[in-house]
């Protein structure tokens, strides 16, 4: 698709110029400008505020040298990131990648999301995301914890409770958060909510593991009943990934009635026509730190498949892609359409191409995207930030209750948004018009400060 606006279609190569070789940052810049085209057909007095202009450009962005010693006493050096991109309705916030696939662009992407991702929550956080290029696999605890107290050392400087409030993303769980934690207390001496995902007795929520992949179910649930009057009851559902979010989402998915056929890791896949169990999968990925082969060795009616992309070949009613970005190409996407999918909700960041959303859209396929579909991990952090305030904790039901309340309003408002600017049903559109519409408004009566 090329921008109908000429405004936008300038902003567009500015970003283009301005960050050159960052293909997944021009990704995401590209379809929330595409959704923008109707607000600025009916407004075009938006482009003298600039601030379509200025939401595409990072606030502040901090590279820096992560050098640590391994266990066999080499030093090594890695590279961290932390992109502050967005203050405008609160602290910066979002999660720590630890994968050797980050970079500039990658970090530049999921920062950029989490604006809007973090606006549609309702709650006051603004927009931001870090990590670095370690690669956690095959290292010990040492090797984390020494990592992780480096990396700390210089993060240190730039985040704070009311500033930059991180959490955790791929490789980042509550090990991580710990040894970050505790190295950011020792430096500064203070106790204070200023990383999320923290451990229950250091100030950590409960539901906060749970909350991303139950909040895409609750999303996921509302999708079908109000688009489709339907649920979960009796459909196989194909979920992708096996780490914190694609777990949660097979208990709950089940919990709703359905049967989770597929989990997966970078390596393959398995499959168990009976549907995986839960605690099995918990017990192999969670406890043990194992890969998903070790699933099909302890069931036997599961089937293990080298290669992680044939999982979009496995029939199914329900995909739910929860590992990385671009992992439904077109192609995918049309076998899964094929296969008689009728609704996606996406657990991962942007794991769908651009090719696949055309491709699920107009074969009708409901489409919950990424920022309002797995809202639910950022908002149950805005909850710990909350308790940790009052120095106060909810009660898991209490979390649960709030958490499923936050992904409803997400549905309601993205779907809303999409009707009021006349395209119904499009929740791609939907969440990004209702995401920017309230960053906007907060960046146009705070002036031209940044
Ligand atoms: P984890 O580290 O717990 O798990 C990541 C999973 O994805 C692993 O199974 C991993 O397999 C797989 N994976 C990672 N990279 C690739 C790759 N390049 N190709 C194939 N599979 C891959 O991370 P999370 O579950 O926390 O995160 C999963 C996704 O959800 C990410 O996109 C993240 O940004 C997003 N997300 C996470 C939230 C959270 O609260 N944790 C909140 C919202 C979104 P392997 O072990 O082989 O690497
Ligand atoms: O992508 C995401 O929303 C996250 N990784 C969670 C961020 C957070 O601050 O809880």
């Amino acid at each position: 698709m090329s921008f109908t606006s000429e405004y936008l279609a300038g902003v567009y190569e500015t970003v283009c110029k301005r960050n050159p070789g960052e293909p997944e940052f021009q990704q995401a810049v590209r379809e929330v400008l595409e959704s923008l085209e109707p607000v600025v057909a009916a407004d075009p007095s938006i482009a003298e505020t600039g601030v379509i202009d200025r939401i595409v450009e990072p606030e502040r962005f901090i590279i820096f040298r992560v050098s640590w010693v391994d266990d066999n006493g080499k030093v090594q050096v890695n590279r961290g990131f932390r992109v502050q991109f967005n203050s405008a309705i609160g602290p910066y916030k979002g999660g720590l990648r630890l994968h050797p696939s980050v970079n500039a662009s990658v970090i530049k992407f999921l920062g950029f999301e989490q604006i809007f991702k973090n606006s549609l929550t309702g709650l006051p956080i603004g927009g931001g995301k870090g990590g670095s290029d370690f690669d956690p696999k095959g290292k010990s605890d040492g090797e984390i914890m020494r990592f992780c107290q480096s990396f700390m050392t210089e993060l240190s400087k730039h985040i704070g409770a009311d500033t930059d409030v991180p959490a955790g993303d791929i490789g980042v769980g509550a090990r991580e958060i710990g040894f970050l934690y505790g190295q950011y207390k020792r430096l500064r001496n203070e106790f204070t909510g200023v990383l999320t995902g923290k451990g229950l007795t250091y100030g950590g929520s409960l539901a906060r593991t749970e909350a991303t992949g139950y909040g895409v179910c609750y999303f996921a649930e509302e999708m079908l009943k109000v688009m489709k009057n339907t649920d979960f009851g009796g459909k196989t559902v194909v979920i992708s990934g096996s780490g914190n979010v694609a777990l949660y989402a097979l208990q709950k998915a089940t919990a709703l009635g359905a049967k989770v056929v597929t989990l997966s890791d970078s390596n393959g896949y398995v499959y168990d026509p009976n549907g995986i169990d839960f605690d099995i999968a918990r017990q192999i990925k969670e406890v043990e730190r194992g890969r998903i082969s070790e699933y099909a060795k302890r069931v036997p009616t599961a089937e293990y498949h080298d290669g992680c992309r044939g999982i979009w070949s496995v029939k199914c009613d329900i995909a739910l892609p929860c590992a990385t970005q671009n992992e439904i190409n077109g192609d995918e996407a049309e076998m899964l359409v094929k296969n008689g999918c009728i609704a996606v909700a996406e657990g991962a960041n942007m794991p769908s191409t651009p090719e696949a959303i055309e491709k699920f859209q107009t074969a009708g396929v409901l489409f919950g995207p990424a920022k309002a579909a797995n809202a639910g991990g950022v908002a149950t952090s805005a909850l710990e930030m909350s308790q940790n305030s009052m120095r106060y904790s909810w009660s898991f039901d209490e979390v649960d209750s709030k958490l499923h309340d936050i992904m409803v309003g997400i549905f309601h408002n993205a779907y809303d948004a999409a009707a009021k600017y006349g395209c119904d049903g499009n929740l791609v559109v939907g969440a990004n018009i209702a995401g920017f519409t309230k960053v906007a408004n907060a960046m146009i009566a705070q002036g031209v400060c940044y």
